[in-house]
């Protein structure tokens, strides 16, 4: 983050990545409602990855995903961002079933500023992140030098830690 944003920060404006993924129905569509369900709320999408299939990582018994990642523009907290979040999941008809299982839409904080948050339901950043192909992929893309709060590198070190720990 550059000079200027920390200012903007100063103002009540935020910045965050949020992860995006789908699997199940038409998966594309399902990313674009949510994506236009977000602007929708007057949160600001700055940038977009693209959008990538990726085998269903930890539950691997269901269909492939679309995923992507945003980086966003917003002055809600993280907990009234994640309500919108999970709002939107909620009116785009997800059910929550099974843990890790297939889902119309997910809508997860992956970064919110370079806070650190560690609650039950609220954990920024998304404990996983280092593990995750679906989301170091994407989030390169857009955010190469963003540095990773609590791992203290950047998304580019820590995917190419990443890559190097698949290749053994
Ligand atoms: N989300 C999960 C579990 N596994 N695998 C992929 N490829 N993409 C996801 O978005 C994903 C997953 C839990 O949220
Ligand atoms: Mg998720
Ligand atoms: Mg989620």
């Amino acid at each position: 983050m550059g000079r200027v944003r920390r200012v903007e920060v100063e103002n009540g404006t935020h910045y965050a990545f949020i992860g995006v993924g789908t699997n199940l129905g038409d998966r594309e569509k399902n990313v674009e409602e949510a994506l236009s369900k977000i602007k929708e709320q007057g949160i600001v999408i700055l940038q977009r990855s693209s959008i990538i299939e990726t085998e269903p990582y930890g539950l691997k018994k269901q269909p492939k995903f679309l995923n992507c990642v945003i980086e966003i523009e917003t002055k809600l907290s993280p907990h009234d961002l994640l309500k919108t979040l999970l709002a939107i999941e909620q009116t785009m008809g997800r059910v929550r079933k099974i843990h890790w299982g297939p889902r119309i839409i997910d809508l997860d904080i992956l970064f919110y500023n370079s806070e650190i948050t560690s609650e039950k339901n609220l954990k920024i950043p998304h404990p996983d992140i280092q593990n995750r192909l679906f989301v170091l992929k994407p989030l390169s893309e857009i955010a190469p030098n963003f540095v990773h709060p609590v791992l203290k590198k950047s998304i580019k070190e820590i995917f190419r830690n990443f890559r190097e720990k698949e290749t053994l």
